[in-house]
């Protein structure tokens, strides 16, 4: 909790540490009421800083109890060292000196999930970024590597497993019914990478053989009742260490790698070095109990923490304003993985959506940062999508504008040069620059500069020239601390295409021939034109193909054109951002028909251009799930000047209604056809099942809008007998939003029934219901509040009741009178004391106040006020709520 005036940390004070830690050695004792942490650190100063008379060595350490320290084996008394809420101070005597301290932590009743504490029965470690000083005194800074060797002693009945990073080396038992092991890391690692866990835990076993033919033993360690649902991570984490070795040239250095799944967990999941500690979210999958969405979230998460073993572990961040080096350089890599596994278009295109909704969003509100933040107050806050999501695009720029094979040559270079290392940024650029003798200098602002770029084309064609000229003008909006911006260097991949829908080859002025059929050009100047020479006819430009860079691109395409390019595009992309640009522009007609009180009529030609993509059997189905996906609320809001809540929730429901009508015939045979196949084929957990089950699953969302009793059977039918959540969800989901009004209380009460003791099942079961539009959404919301599935305790719950409510219901909860808003706030004030970064997170829809009318401003901004004024905030809420009120 903050006690005083927060301290505003800021990249440009970064100095290197004056002492180092060469080898950590810690005891662990742990104890139903306590915990006893011994830390022996082998120090030594620092010779990269000035020497001189030794400099005082503040340890960071919070919420711990000292029992003893001693510097050489000499205990220290009261007047040998200082402690602050935050530090503890002392003057060493010797350049090389060793530290012994022992400290008392209360595991059992830490509820933010920070440092050690208790997931049900087992105990567990959340380090990164700074929950290392929560467990003994330490330099808990990335920048300090050390080698660790740890022991746990537990007692044996209720912890028979004791883990930690690296190799167990030693164990055993005592005759008071506990025992110990000690484990040992050869690697050096920062604080944030430890772990320890300890619990009655099963574990599924494998092994993998590296490509230098060592052999790895794989180990996924779960409570008992969900040793069943290993396999489909198991399987990920093989895919993930072949393709790494396949495609980065990484071999994984320990003989043992382990995967921990706790329920109670902030996050996704955790990149321990050896030892990842997962959310269990984000390992437990099989067919009864986990949608296809659930178990491509797990193969990726999987990928995602293995992957880190080099970016991040090996080589790791100098300091926490470098965490894009890692989150944003991972996120590309197990973005490309994912790619390979799947489909590559449609996680293209899910990326995409994701990041233009949210990202975007973020890019435009009052937390607006940098890819490389130049501030924080509190670093929790800073995991956000800007850091990872923005951050894997501007990796990907990187290799667009390098192409593949010089990016390899790239991260070849950053690998071998930095092994071991704590590193920027600017060190990953350069390794990428010197590797081809790139200058990526100006791209560098990309890192440096807040906001999401505009770019806007537009076009000259001279026929009897036969040139074809293409102008760019780029800006970026102002941002906190950033009124104004100098310009990117943003690639622009694109295409010309000829009447007939084929590529035209392309050669620009200048150049002595053409040069292929899409090309990446780069856009530098605030204004830029290319031309285009030997063009016969009048093109048709295809922009940013794949999204090659994360802008805004504005293109007065008319809606002929862009059904053109839904058809014809060779990038299958685009094909698929051209439907969106044509549902956007209906859907902004029918909101404004809405606005002024005028009956709804929708344009024909999007009900026919989504009725050729669904008639079209080449089309991979997942593709076409896709394209009949109409653009979401939360999108619709973020590219709205001023968000008309209700206007956008009745345009995009009436135009939901009409495609289901007007389309019910091709619907019903796509629905009827796929279903057949799912009823009579085992579930797979592989793209072609993926893309099968996606298109028959909004197949029978649009059909259910006919309310027919036919349909309602078939949606029963479904429900009823699936042998699989994918297909089961998605019929309570189609009658949780259906006026079937019985029918769907039955299906909730019969779902909870037979799921009651899945947690997993039971956050899907809440969110289905905190999402829906119905009327009454709040009320609803607080009633499962109530339900016993449901505590406030467990991240995962919040999420799933609170966060879908506050994210995916944006009827209910902007609804006029405020209630909505003033539920969240109530939340957000109980868990604040609780755990802050949970509190931190579900503050976010607030955040966003500038979107809204007037009335709905001033309600959204009374209730961050009123938190502002609540009490004690955590440094997490503070920082939140008082950038959205500045
Ligand atoms: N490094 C992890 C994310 C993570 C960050 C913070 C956490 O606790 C506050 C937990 C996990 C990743 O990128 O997966
Ligand atoms: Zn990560």
């Amino acid at each position: 909790m903050r006690t005083e005036q927060p301290k505003v940390i800021h990249l440009k004070d970064y100095q290197a540490p004056e002492y180092l830690i060469d080898e950590t050695h810690l005891t662990f004792e742990l104890y139903e009421d306590r915990t006893l942490v011994h830390a022996q650190l082998v120090m030594r100063r620092n010779p990269e800083r000035p020497a001189g008379k030794l400099p005082p060595l503040e340890l960071h350490g919070q919420q711990l109890e000292l029992l003893s320290i001693a510097l050489n084996d000499r205990e220290l008394g009261a007047g040998d060292y200082q402690i602050g809420a935050e530090c503890l101070t002392l003057q060493p005597d010797s350049e090389s000196f060793v530290i012994d301290s022992s400290v008392v932590i209360h595991p059992e009743t830490n509820t933010a999930l920070e440092g050690l504490y208790k997931s049900g029965g087992m105990f567990c470690t959340q380090c990164e970024a700074e929950g290392f000083r929560k467990i003994t005194y330490y330099l808990d800074r990335p920048d300090v590597m050390s080698k660790f060797t740890t022991t746990v002693s537990a007692e044996q009945k209720a912890y028979p497993v004791l883990l930690s990073n690296g190799n167990p080396i030693a164990s055993g038992s005592e005759d008071n019914g506990r025992h110990w092991a000690t484990w040992e890391d050869p690697f050096k690692k920062p604080a944030y990478l430890f772990a320890l866990v300890a619990g009655d835990l099963w574990c599924v076993e494998d092994s993998f053989t590296t490509m230098s033919g060592r052999n790895v033993a794989l180990r996924i360690y779960v409570e008992p009742e969900n040793i069943d649902k290993c396999q489909h991570a198991m399987d990920s984490l093989k895919k993930s260490m072949k393709w790494d070795e396949e495609t980065y040239g990484r071999e994984y250095d320990l003989d043992i790698f382990m995967i921990v799944a706790v329920n109670d967990f902030n996050m996704g999941a955790m990149e321990n070095k050896g030892l990842n500690i997962f959310n269990s979210s984000a390992v437990l999958a099989r067919a009864e109990t986990a949608t296809d969405a659930a178990h491509q979230r797990v193969e990726a998460i999987v990928a995602h923490e293995y992957f880190h073993n080099w970016s991040g572990n090996r080589v790791t961040c100098r300091d926490w304003f470098q965490l894009s080096l890692k989150e944003g350089f991972t996120v590309f890599r197990d973005a490309q993985f994912s790619s390979d596994m799947n489909s590559a278009t449609v996680k293209r295109i899910e990326d995409v959506a994701y990041l233009r909704t949210h990202q975007f969003a973020e890019d435009a509100g009052p937390m607006a940062h940098s890819v490389r933040p130049e501030s924080f107050i509190e670093i929790s806050n800073f995991y956000t999508l800007t850091v990872y999501e923005k951050g894997a695009e501007v990796v990907r720029m990187i290799q667009t504008l390098l192409g593949k094979d010089d990016f390899r040559k790239g991260s070849d270079l950053y690998f071998e040069r930095h092994d071991g290392q704590a590193v920027t940024v600017d060190d990953f650029v350069k390794a990428m620059e010197d590797a081809n003798g790139a200058d990526l200098s100006q791209f560098k602002r990309w890192y440096s500069q807040a906001g999401t770029p505009r770019l806007s084309v537009s076009e000259h064609y001279d026929a009897a020239a036969q040139t074809y000229r293409l102008t760019f003008r780029q800006s970026c909006p102002p941002t906190p601390g950033q009124p104004t911006k100098q310009p990117f260097v943003i690639p622009v991949e694109l295409g010309l295409l000829a009447a007939d829908g084929a590529d035209m080859p392309l050669r620009l002025a200048g150049e002595a021939q053409a040069v292929g059929t899409s090309r990446v050009l780069a856009v530098t100047e605030a204004e830029q034109s290319f031309t285009f020479v030997d063009v016969a006819e009048r093109p048709l430009p295809s922009l940013l193909r794949g999204f090659s860079a994360p802008v805004k691109l504005e293109f007065p395409y008319s809606r002929d054109q862009l059904m053109f390019l839904m058809q014809h595009d060779s990038d299958g992309f685009n094909r698929w951002e051209a439907g969106q640009q044509l549902s956007v522009q209906v859907l902004q007609e029918l909101i404004g028909q809405h606005q002024r009180g005028e009956a709804l009529a929708m344009d024909e030609r999007l009900v026919e251009a989504l009725r050729s993509v669904l008639q079209n059997d080449a089309l991979d189905p997942a593709m076409v799930a896709e394209m009949l996906s109409l653009p979401g609320e939360a999108y619709l809001t973020e590219i709205s000047e001023v968000a008309d809540v209700d206007a956008i929730h009745a345009a995009r429901e009436f135009a939901r209604r009409e495609i289901g009508s007007r389309l019910f015939e091709p619907f019903y045979q796509r629905y009827m056809n796929h279903r057949e196949v799912s009823r009579q084929t085992p579930y797979v957990a592989s793209a072609e099942h993926f893309a099968r089950r996606a298109l028959q699953n909004i197949a029978l969302a649009y059909l259910m809008f006919s309310e027919r009793a036919d349909i309602l059977s078939l949606c029963l039918d479904q429900f009823d007998n699936a042998d699989n959540m994918t297909e089961r969800l998605s019929a309570l989901a189609s009658l949780t939003h259906s006026p079937f009004e019985e029918k769907r209380l039955k299906a909730l009460e019969v779902f909870a029934e037979h799921f009651h003791d899945n947690p997993l099942v039971m956050d899907q079961w809440f969110s289905v219901q905190a999402a829906s539009p119905l009327p009454g959404g709040l009320e609803r919301v607080q009633t499962l509040m109530q339900h016993p599935a449901f505590t406030l305790k467990n991240p995962n719950k919040v999420r799933a009741l609170i966060g879908a409510f506050a994210n995916q219901n944006l009827v209910n909860f902007h609804r006029a009178d405020g209630a909505g808003y003033r539920f969240l706030a109530d939340q957000v004030i109980t868990l604040n004391a609780m755990n802050p970064q949970i509190a931190s997170r579900l503050l976010a829809p607030l955040t966003r106040w500038r979107k809204y009318d007037d009335a709905r401003q001033a309600l959204m901004k009374g209730e961050l006020e009123r938190i502002l004024a609540s009490g004690e905030l955590s440094s997490d809420v503070y920082e939140v709520v008082s950038k959205s009120l500045a």
